[in-house]
């Protein structure tokens, strides 16, 4: 039996690796997890340092800019933590799960574990997937791609004493310094039902934040209200800026998309409803609603043995009325829909996505008088848009039914590693002069549009306004209700619900009509 001992950052839903954890346990090997350190947004004003680390930045719904993954600082303390915590667990393998964002810190890490201990180190995960080489400068070992096939021929490797140089998946240095091996991934994982129910048990796991180690799952806490689950693996869709589109590449030739059976996710769930006391489910698929046969009978069987409301994501393409319905009537509360760009030029020319605005808006107002709550992705600072391209986006948001609204602000375009747009932005010429567009201005505007007080057709005039969209700064005051409305928000979560009471009622009721004729009624909240 060989023990693993798996590390993820900034990332406690880590889902892959709970699905590792579960496969190595049945498999009679022992798992540990460090789940180190949290995941969070902060304001791009507040990061100092330059970082080697890329940085998935966005714009907040009060126009600040925003880092979206930022590998918070870790404290010395916490890195002596870390070795102590794994020389005192004492594993034969140590496994980082990783994406893009988090590979320098895992890094700094790895060469602090090596440094003081022998264990090999493998990383996994769709960041040392991308980037292999990079990865095994700092790495004994990398998998790339679906990695529980690698990790159960790895564990038991070890546990015999064999090598591993012959693993399908495992890219790796040879003792010496000899040439590396790079092993081809094996086929896709078909039978998604072959595979365990995800690990969430809090046996053997540990988190490690502001300097203390604690010992228990994070997610435990969060799975009390709410569990994160995925029925399907991969993408029908090969946007250029996604990574699937790589994956698609690694995997040439094998059909992307795979589901589990209903019948295995509703036992899941119910299984972990009878652990923990879910109050809500979030599906992580990267489209749920795909496959009408499946979806019929998931929600039948959903609506019956789970009945918890739960959040998807929804593509526009090949959506029919029917399934809106028999989804939100089996409990989807909230969905989530990728706009992207309103225009058809970036959609299909940069991004390689076919998505029509009609479709989007028709989709978008369906939810919405079914009663979900729609929020809308949409990617912005793209380089290659022209002025016209905002504008088009910007038209869009004004023509979606009030009620969508942005998911939590805006994302800028990150470039990921080994995604096809990076081509297409070094061979593509940028729109210079006029036709260039002033990103800082258009996504005041783009946040504008969602806003009760902030008429459409005169945000498409401003936009046509070259004075105004030269100075953002300006334009940034509109947003001061919303900042208003933010503070307010604020103000009332930290005040007891007495204060209400004690304020003198014609004061109360001259800020509440003030509030009123500023605001508009008030949002719903999200999840
Ligand atoms: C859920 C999710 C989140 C959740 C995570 C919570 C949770 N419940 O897991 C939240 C919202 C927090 C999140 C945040 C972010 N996410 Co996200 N997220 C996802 C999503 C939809 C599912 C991840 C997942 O569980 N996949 C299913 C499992 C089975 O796959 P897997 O994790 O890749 O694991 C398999 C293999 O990679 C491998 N493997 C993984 N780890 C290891 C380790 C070892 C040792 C081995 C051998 C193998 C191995 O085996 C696993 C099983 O086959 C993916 C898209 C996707 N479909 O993967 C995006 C995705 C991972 N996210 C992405 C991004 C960009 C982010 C953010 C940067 C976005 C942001 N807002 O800033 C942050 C980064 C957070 C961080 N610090 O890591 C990108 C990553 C791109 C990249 N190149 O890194 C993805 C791929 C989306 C996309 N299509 O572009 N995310
Ligand atoms: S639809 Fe979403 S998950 Fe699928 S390829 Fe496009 S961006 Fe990636």
């Amino acid at each position: 039996m060989s023990h693993v001992l798996f590390l993820t950052l900034y990332d406690q839903g880590a889902m892959g690796l709970r699905q590792l954890s579960s496969v190595l346990k049945a498999d009679g090997h022992r798992v540990s997890v460090i789940y180190f350190k949290k995941y969070r947004t902060v304001l791009k004003s507040s990061v100092q340092t330059p970082l080697d680390e890329m940085l998935h930045e966005g714009v907040d719904l009060l126009g600040r800019d925003t880092v979206m993954s930022i590998s918070a600082p870790v404290s010395e303390t916490e890195r002596r933590l870390l070795v102590n915590l794994i020389r005192e667990l004492a594993p034969n393998l140590i496994a980082f799960s990783l994406r893009s964002v988090t590979l320098a810190v895992a890094a700094t890490l790895t060469r602090d574990i090596k440094a003081r201990l022998r264990t090999p180190v493998i990383w996994g995960g769709i960041g040392p997937t991308l980037e292999p080489d990079r990865s095994l400068q700092a790495c004994d070992l990398v998998c790339r791609g679906e990695g529980e096939g690698a990790i159960v021929d790895l564990a038991r490797a070890l546990d015999r004493g064999e090598s591993w140089d012959g693993i399908p998946n495992l890219w790796g240095k040879r003792g010496g310094g000899c040439p590396a091996f790079r092993n081809p991934p094996r086929p896709l994982f078909r039978v998604l039902d072959a595979l365990p129910y995800m690990d969430t048990s809090p046996q053997g796991k540990y988190t490690i934040e502001n300097d203390v180690v604690i010992r228990d799952d994070p997610a435990i806490s969060n799975f009390e209200l709410l569990y994160e689950i995925s029925s399907t693996r991969g993408c029908p869709f090969a946007c250029t800026y996604c990574c699937n589109e790589a994956l698609q590449r690694l995997y040439e030739g094998q059909p992307p998309v795979r589901r589990r059976s209903v019948d295995h996710v509703v036992g899941e769930l119910v299984a972990a409803r009878a652990v923990h006391p879910i109050n809500r489910v979030n599906f992580q698929d990267d489209v749920f609603s795909i496959d009408r046969k499946w979806l019929t009978e998931f929600c039948e069987r959903y609506k019956q043995e789970v009945g918890l409301p739960f959040w998807c994501y929804v593509h526009p393409q090949g959506l029919h009325t029917e399934t809106l319905a028999m989804l939100r009537d089996a409990g989807m509360h909230w969905a989530t829909l990728g706009i992207q760009s309103g225009s058809r030029r970036v959609l299909e020319q940069i991004y390689g996505r076919r998505s029509q605005r009609e479709a989007i808006i028709d989709t978008a107002r369906q939810l919405i008088g079914l009663g979900a709550d729609v929020n809308v992705d949409v990617i912005t600072n793209n380089p290659l848009e022209t002025d016209q391209d905002c504008r088009d986006t910007l038209q869009l948001l004004i023509d979606l039914p009030c009620g969508a609204r942005l998911n939590g602000g805006l994302s800028k375009l990150s470039v990921f590693p080994a995604t096809r747009i990076i081509g297409i932005l070094n061979d593509t010429a940028r729109p210079t002069g006029p036709a260039a567009a002033n990103h800082e201005a258009y996504n005041v505007l783009y946040l504008l549009s969602r806003q009760p007080h902030a008429p459409g057709k005169r945000l498409v005039t401003m936009s046509r306004r070259r004075w105004l969209m030269a100075r953002p700064a300006l334009l940034r005051t509109l947003l001061w209700p919303v900042r208003l409305r933010a503070a307010l928000t604020h103000v009332r979560r930290f005040f007891p619900p007495w204060a209400k009471r004690r304020l003198p009622p014609p004061l109360w009721n001259a800020m509440r009509s003030m509030k009123k004729r500023l605001l508009g009624p008030r949002q719903p909240t999200g999840w």
